[in-house]
């Protein structure tokens, strides 16, 4: 993948691809320079949150790793959201429609999951996986997936190169996280929440049931009138 010359900043240099690895997550660490990215063809082992798994067909999808390296002391759980917001506007601008953020970490169109972010934070550095379905068929992607998948192809039936949607990305990316690690969340709350996707919608996080009124400020999920730092939601 020749991404170069589509770079609009820093972010995406160093670019790594590789043909096939285990997961892009694996690909980055420590002694990589804040904006580097990895991207694979191809994962065997792609990972979601909680020991999940991140399944797409070889050459089908885009799956990469970006190195970030916030401030001390930051909220980094509200990565999710800042590459969400990214991901979110890079698919808007892909197919003319409009997408939403799915608290914690999900990326909707038409009420199905297109992409899925994990942010993992190991020393002193988050290594931000994002995994956006991208060519693939309906038959191609998870049917037993926790939320209904689509790609931007099950979408609008059209085929798209990586590269450019990946630069799109990765400039938005760092938009809002330059945005963010200055700013906080604050500075991008604007466009988060209004692509909220549970807001109004009856949820279920552990123990707390209640109907969704929304992300607060700090980018937790206020469930009836409780404001939840993390979890696993499940409409009901
Ligand atoms: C996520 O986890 O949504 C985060 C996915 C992050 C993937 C990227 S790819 C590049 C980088 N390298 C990695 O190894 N990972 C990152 P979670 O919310 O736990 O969602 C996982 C669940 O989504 C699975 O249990 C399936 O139900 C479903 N799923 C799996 N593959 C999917 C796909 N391609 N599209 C939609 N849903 C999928």
């Amino acid at each position: 993948m020749n991404l170069d010359p589509l770079l609009r900043g820093r972010f995406g240099r160093p670019f790594r691809y590789v043909r096939e690895t285990e997961s892009t997550q694996a690909l980055l660490g420590a002694g990589d320079p804040e904006g580097a990215v990895a991207a694979a063809g191809h994962q065997t082992a792609g990972r979601g949150r909680l020991g999940r798994r991140w399944e797409a067909p070889p050459g089908t999808a885009l799956t990469f790793s970006t190195l970030l390296r916030p401030p001390p002391g930051a909220p980094v759980q509200q990565l999710s959201l800042v590459a969400g917001l990214a991901v979110a506007e890079t698919v808007e601008e892909a197919l003319q429609l409009s997408a939403q953020i799915k608290w914690p970490n999900d990326v909707m169109v038409d009420r199905r999951k297109v992409a899925g972010v994990l942010a993992e934070a190991r020393d002193g550095v988050v290594v931000l996986g994002i995994g956006l379905n991208v060519n693939q068929t309906r038959e191609q992607l998870p049917e037993d997936a926790r939320v209904p998948a689509a790609s931007l192809r099950t979408i609008d039936g059209t085929e798209r190169e990586p590269a450019p949607l990946l630069a799109d990305l990765l400039a938005r990316l760092e938009q809002h996280y330059d945005a963010w690690t200055t700013g906080g969340l604050d500075a991008v709350f604007d466009g988060i929440g209004s692509r909220d996707f549970l807001r109004g919608r009856r949820v279920r996080v552990g123990e707390h049931e209640g109907v969704a009124g929304g992300l607060d400020r700090a980018g937790r999920l206020v469930v009836g009138d409780r404001p939840v730092e993390s979890g696993e939601v499940e409409l009901v």
